[in-house]
């Protein structure tokens, strides 16, 4: 059976039945009830795949789909998601990704009849975004959002590019899509410089191996639907559009596929809205386009999905973005073993683990780092880091480092994220390395610890049985919450 979120859900249900929570009362996702549940959870650190069965639509209405959000949150479920084994590690994880990447698998197309996106078509005045359970976000967002991933097509090439796109929701058939000045940028410029309106679909509900494909940021020639179907691991299925036929395949086992066409020549305000790094991001009217909706395709049950984190939004979404940066630093440095650029910490900060072999080694991997996608402070660490754990990073820059020695601040030269609330420039930002390895042209003191010897020679069982082992409470102090 061809991958989908109903696939999905039935293996989570069977390999993690914890973690799949269905909500059955009443919620209004459109006045923040989701957001407030969702980040309840989030603070008693719990994220399960949580589906709403009764969301109330934009209407105040019971809606017919329910909203499903932490699909792509949490290691083991990515591990679900992608089919990988529940002992590979995070760096693992990321490297398996960018050998997904190298494998891409041509998607295939289906006759609409056979596709089940197609079961229900709502076009021209039967088209009601209303109807579905969007959400608003965050407190002062502009109205509700949904920021699922878009599907164009390069006019000349013929090459599909998906990406992720904030949208307000505007009317019964519009929305305002932002674009930075990537691909989907580029190529709705150029269907407006010839005065034609741009071909569009978003997905609003897929596998999570399609939301992770999704993710990917390569080069423009590269046609992403190969990349999904590489996460997927089998050829993704496409289906004509209603809009533009052949001109623009959707995927047939989404559950929501709403399509349409960006205006050439006009440009639309939107926001403000609740950003990923934490922050509100402001009203923009600059790259945001009318998405005129004009058919809406929906399975049979289908679910609507969102990606709205109680840790800023997206974290394992990233995974892929955490791999490039792995294999960036370690072709600079060969030594290099691990990198962090996942979570609300990692933003704008990137933590990179390496064998030191030379010095000068830090300075070079962190170059390759800040070169890439929103580097902007670097951090780099021996191999005996942990650079996923907070307290170990914190613990080597309070121990390995001499300021005036390991800390290199470059002036404003970089282009910085328009999202970073701390620049003081439009978009050129400084950044920062921090090398916090141990040097090796000088003594540097040992980490202490116990003789390996002992530690294999004593048994702690011998001295501290298992009965009162089991016995003693877990310490639950949390430094870092
Ligand atoms: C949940 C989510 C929301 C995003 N929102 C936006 C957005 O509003 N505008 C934007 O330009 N990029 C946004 N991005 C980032 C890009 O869409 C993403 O990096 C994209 O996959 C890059 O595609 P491209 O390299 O093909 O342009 C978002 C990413 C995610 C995961
Ligand atoms: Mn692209």
């Amino acid at each position: 059976m061809p991958k989908s979120l109903s696939t999905f859900l039935e293996e989570c249900r069977r390999e993690i039945p914890g973690e799949v929570v269905n909500i059955t009362k009443t919620v209004d996702p459109a006045h923040y009830d989701v957001t407030a549940i969702v980040k309840h959870l989030g603070a008693l650190k719990k994220f399960p795949i949580a589906i709403f069965d009764k969301p109330l639509n934009l209407h105040g209405q019971p809606s017919e789909f329910p909203l499903v959000l932490n699909c792509e949150i949490s290691q083991r479920k990515t591990q679900i998601a992608l089919g990988m084994a529940r002992d590979l590690t995070r760096s693992e994880m990321a490297e398996a990704c960018l050998a997904r990447e190298a494998q891409p698998i041509p998607p295939m197309v289906i006759d609409k009849k056979d596709a089940p996106v197609k079961h229900t078509v709502k076009r021209g005045a039967d088209v009601d975004l209303f109807q579905l359970p969007f959400m608003r976000h965050y407190e002062m967002d502009g109205g509700p959002y949904s920021t699922l991933s878009t599907i164009t097509k390069d006019r000349k090439s013929g090459i599909y590019n998906c990406s992720y796109h904030r949208m307000e929701i505007k009317s019964k058939n519009s929305t305002a899509l932002y674009a930075s000045p990537r691909h989907l940028w580029r190529m709705y410029l150029d269907y407006e410089q010839q005065g034609l309106e741009c071909p569009v679909a978003t997905v609003m509900g897929h596998h999570p191996a399609y939301h992770i494909g999704a993710c990917y940021t390569g080069a423009f020639e590269v046609s992403e639907f190969d990349i999904i179907g590489g996460y997927l691991q089998e050829p993704l299925r496409l289906t004509p559009s209603e809009t533009w036929g052949d001109d623009l395949l959707i995927p047939a086992d989404a559950e929501i596929v709403i399509e349409g066409a960006l205006i050439p020549g006009k440009r639309v305000v939107e926001g403000p809205f609740g950003e990923a790094p934490g922050y509100l991001g402001p009203q923009r009217y600059v790259r945001c386009v009318e998405y005129q909706v004009r058919a809406i395709n929906y399975r049979q049950g289908a679910m609507y999905q969102s990606v709205i984190t109680p840790e800023g939004d997206k974290p394992w979404m990233d995974l892929p973005r955490e791999g490039a940066y792995l294999r960036r630093c370690r072709e600079a440095v060969p030594g290099v073993t691990a990198v962090c650029k996942l979570g609300r910490q990692a933003n704008y900060n990137i933590f990179i683990a390496m064998k030191k072999m030379s010095e000068g080694d830090p300075g070079r991997a962190a170059a390759a780092a800040l070169t890439f996608d929103h580097a902007k402070n670097v951090f780099v660490f021996d191999d005996d880091i942990d650079v996923f754990n907070p307290t170990d990073v914190l613990w080597a820059i309070a121990t390995r480092v001499q300021p005036h020695l390991q800390i290199s601040i470059t002036p404003p030269i970089f282009r910085g994220n328009m999202l970073d609330p701390s620049l003081a420039d439009e978009i050129k930002t400084s950044c920062m390395i921090v090398d916090a390895t141990k040097p090796l042209d000088r003594p540097f003191s040992p980490v202490s610890k116990c003789p390996d010897e002992a530690m294999a020679r004593i048994k702690l069982e011998e001295f501290v049985p298992g009965e009162v082992l089991q016995h003693i409470p877990l310490d639950r102090t949390t430094y870092w919450a």
